[in-house]
């Protein structure tokens, strides 16, 4: 057992009186007087106020790992730190006596959209996990002033709108001003020499201040508070365009203030694939730049100038490559500022510095012209230029493969900027997130490096806030866990397994039923209220909510949804389990495709929910605006968690764990984490279907697949679903669907949708057939709650820090 909570109130009287005296500091007025968005933003200021005094009293010790990322998807915070402070009855049992249920209060808490999806999260359940085990760790990121779009349904089509999350203030950040600094863009080169000796200089372009916010990262027990800093930009006051301000041109320089502040205005809503704005180069330097020159001058108040041993001290860790600058940048301080030899340089930079990588897709994988980057930033450029010019230089030309080596390897190429060669070379590991997956990186993405310096490459597989996810998200199941199994499992989610008898204990099946039920309900109540759709509970909840992306396939979610609408009409002895689909997520604003199949998932829902034929056996749900607030209602409803991407695609998934720890079946293809699932949980307990990765690649490589062939195999069935997109059966909302129809038949059905049609299809019969044995169904759920332990972010965090970080060495 873990340590008792580090409590910040004692007793429920002891929080009621701290929370009457925090109406009055923090609004001014007496709790009666406040509106509940007050009471919630007085609640969360006393919260984070108290998560400062720890900090404050008790900085964390040891290596200092810092963790930079261009998204921080943290959610809404409040609950999770009432958990994490031990303090979560007593502040509900005191919220009822107050007559202000604490549900509404966390009602009134924003979701901040500073990430898109995966990715996002991820840096935020890792933040979470360091806090928890004691980690040193630091966040560094951006302050978007708007975070990810509002997605809200019109006519069946994503209509995006401004996330104005900073409209009631944000209770947990405080501004640093003291804490300020300047990022340099643009401008030339100046080289000096004297006495024989010689140095560069940046002279001219903007200079931009970068300000910092910082969010207190509570870990679980309440002993550890970390700190997230997201950065904002602001023009610096040496070059608010002075001249024009003093010449009376007030538009000239407010146009100036207004370029500077854009770098930190908007999050790039793409999930991944897409780059090529010369603002988010911008956005990568500056919180690169501030971060690097806040770790450098906090390091020289501790250690002084001993620059050689910064990677004993100091971990940075890149998530992908948006913090890919990183390498050149940290060289640029130390050689420029810092006087340090140019080898050592490099050397310390290595050694400090590691990689993630999150995806296999090639069109995701970011580079950027050269002459843009060189224009931006032209002294780092000359680091990144001159390490090329080595790296070429002392290429092992003995190798018989070396030129197609050092091509697949060098970061300068076709007059480009390869950001993934960049970060590798500049690293001292480089992992993957799910076994899969790195090993696609190993044997294609990355195969030249990996032939170079296997010593490099670890797989780091993927996990997930235990505690938010089920903990916070499911607190009818999580009760039942801890009154069954005790609350260890909360600091330790391998406790977990001790579930796994009770998987045969019939009144505790009855339980997890009786739980499940009422997360439908709260679930189907909120679709409700947000969409008007009807769900009813005692049907399959059939989930699958992710960013919406070709390779995810929601499109073959929604074949099969067509496909039984259609085999109920015309058969009437065909009994399919009834089965409520739910989709949610959000689209890239320039993605049309995708933007196309949440318009045909609203289009088939118009569809079947109106038509008294099929809608007592399927109903179709699109839950608008995904986020991890809506998230946490979702997952814990959920029976059946779809994970269809083709194998291959998704580098580990994140949405598989969550939706598996709270109980729900996976039904998936061998792709990223699912293939760990499947060994964990067992074949029983799963259902996989669909090509593996190697047979994706046979046969993509055989260039024999022709979708036209599985068209007319099956023109009755699978062939009139196709149809379907046209011919006016889906159009009454909106309009037909011609743009998927000719990914389908004219792209040759790229994604292998009609490929694993018939084997996702029966896969899905199969699963909910054995719905109907419910003691054997709720088994399995309870199996995959507790063998999911090992999804945990607390194993994958410790696991970073001793093969990566190297804490404690
Ligand atoms: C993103 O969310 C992911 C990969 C990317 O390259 C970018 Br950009 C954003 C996702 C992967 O698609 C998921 O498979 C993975 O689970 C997640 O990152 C976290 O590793």
């Amino acid at each position: 057992m873990t340590a008792k909570n580090n409590r910040i109130f004692q007793s429920k009287e002891d929080f009621l009186t701290q929370y009457r005296d925090a109406c009055e500091t923090f609004a001014g007025k007496g709790f009666e007087e406040l509106n509940d968005q007050e009471r919630y933003y007085v609640l969360a200021s006393l919260v984070a106020s108290k998560a400062k005094n720890v900090r404050a009293a008790a900085r964390p010790e040891g290596k200092e790992v810092y963790y930079f990322s261009l998204e921080f998807l943290i959610g809404p915070l409040l609950d999770n730190y009432l958990l994490n402070f031990g303090v979560r009855d007593i502040v509900e049992e005191g919220c009822n006596d107050l007559g202000t249920p604490l549900d509404r209060l966390l009602s009134q808490e924003v979701d901040p959209g500073l990430g898109n999806g995966g990715l996002g999260r991820l840096a935020a359940c890792f933040m979470d996990s360091m806090a928890a085990l004691g980690i040193n760790g630091n966040g560094n990121g951006m302050r978007y002033r708007y975070g990810l779009f509002k997605q809200v349904i019109k006519e069946g089509r994503q209509v995006e709108k401004m996330d104005n999350w900073l409209e009631h203030g944000f209770p947990w950040e405080t501004r640093k001003n003291e804490s300020a600094v300047i990022v340099q863009f643009g401008g030339n080169v100046v080289r000096h020499e004297e006495n024989g000796r010689y140095w560069f200089t940046q002279e001219g372009g903007d200079l931009v201040k970068a300000v910092p916010y910082d969010v207190p990262i509570v870990g679980y027990g309440g002993k550890t508070v970390n700190n997230l800093r997201l950065w904002s930009a602001e023009p610096a006051e040496e070059n608010f365009d002075l001249d024009a301000f003093n010449a009376g041109d007030y538009a000239k320089a407010m146009k100036f203030r207004s370029d500077v502040e854009a770098i930190s205005q908007i999050l790039y809503p793409n999930d991944s694939g897409e780059h090529g704005r010369i603002l988010r180069l911008k956005q990568e330097y500056l919180f690169v730049s501030a971060g690097l020159q806040t770790i450098l001058r906090t390091y020289e108040k501790k250690f002084g100038p001993k620059w050689e041993d910064l990677g004993k001290h100091v971990a940075i860790h890149t998530n992908d490559t948006h913090p890919a600058m990183c390498g050149p940048e940290l060289m640029r301080i130390l050689v420029d500022d810092k006087g340090v030899d140019f080898d050592l340089a490099f050397k310390i930079a290595q050694e400090t510095i590691s990689y993630t990588n999150h995806t296999v897709m090639p069109e995701a994988l970011e580079k950027w012209p050269i002459n843009t980057f060189r224009a931006l930033l032209p002294r780092t450029y000359m680091f990144i230029e001159e390490i090329d010019r080595r790296y070429r230089e002392s290429f092992p030309h003995d190798r018989d493969n070396w030129q197609d080596l050092l091509a697949q390897t060098a970061i300068l190429w076709d007059g480009q900027v390869r950001m993934a060669n960049l970060s590798v070379i500049f690293s001292h590991s480089v992992n993957g997130v799910s076994a899969l997956h790195t090993g696609i990186l190993e044997a294609e993405t990355l195969h030249g490096f990996y032939e170079l310096t296997p010593e490099k490459f670890n797989n780091k597989t993927n996990g997930i806030s235990h505690r938010r996810f089920l903990g916070n998200a499911n607190p009818s199941y999580a009760r039942l866990i801890s009154n069954t199994i005790g609350d260890g499992w909360l600091s330790d989610a391998n406790e977990l397994k001790k579930l796994e008898p009770y998987a045969d204990d019939a009144s505790f099946l009855e339980e997890f039923e009786k739980a499940k039920l009422e997360n439908k309900r709260r679930l189907a109540k909120y679709i409700a209220d947000t969409t008007g759709v009807e769900l009813d509970t005692s049907m399959v909840f059939d989930v699958q909510v992710k960013r919406f992306h070709a390779y995810k396939r929601q499109l073959l979610n929604v074949f099969k949804i067509l496909d039984l609408y259609n085999r109920i009409i015309s058969d009437s002895s065909f009994q399919p389990r009834p089965t409520a689909f739910v989709f949610s997520g959000k689209a890239a604003q320039s993605y049309t495709f995708a933007k196309e199949v949440i318009r045909l998932i609203n289009s088939v829902a118009e569809v079947v929910n109106s038509d008294a034929r099929v809608n007592d056996k399927i109903r179709v749900a699109f839950v608008p605006n995904f986020a991890v607030s809506s998230a946490q209602l979702i997952y814990p409803a959920a029976e059946i968690s779809e994970q269809i991407s083709w194998a291959g695609s998704e580098a580990s998934g994140t949405s598989n764990m969550k939706l598996m720890m709270n109980g729900a079946i996976t039904l998936g293809t061998y792709d990223g984490a699912n293939v760990e699932i499947c060994k964990l949980v067992g074949e029983d307990n799963i259902k996989i279907f669909g090509l593996r990765t190697e047979e994706v690649e046979n046969l993509r490589a055989s260039g024999k697949y022709w979708a036209w062939d599985a068209y007319n195999a099956d023109r009755p069935r699978l062939g009139r679903i196709v149809d379907e997109l046209t011919d006016g059966t889906l159009a009454h909302l909106s309009g037909n669907f011609e743009s998927i129809r000719d990914e389908l038949m004219v792209n040759n059905d790229h994604d292998l949708v009609l490929k694993d049609f018939y084997s996702y299809v029966s896969a899905w019969e199969e699963l909910t057939a054995s719905y109907a044995d419910r003691k054997a169904w709720n088994r399995s759920a309870v199996l995959n709650t507790a063998r999911s332990g090992y999804f945990s972010s607390d194993r994958t965090i410790r696991e970073y820090a001793n093969d990566i970080w190297h804490i404690g060495d």
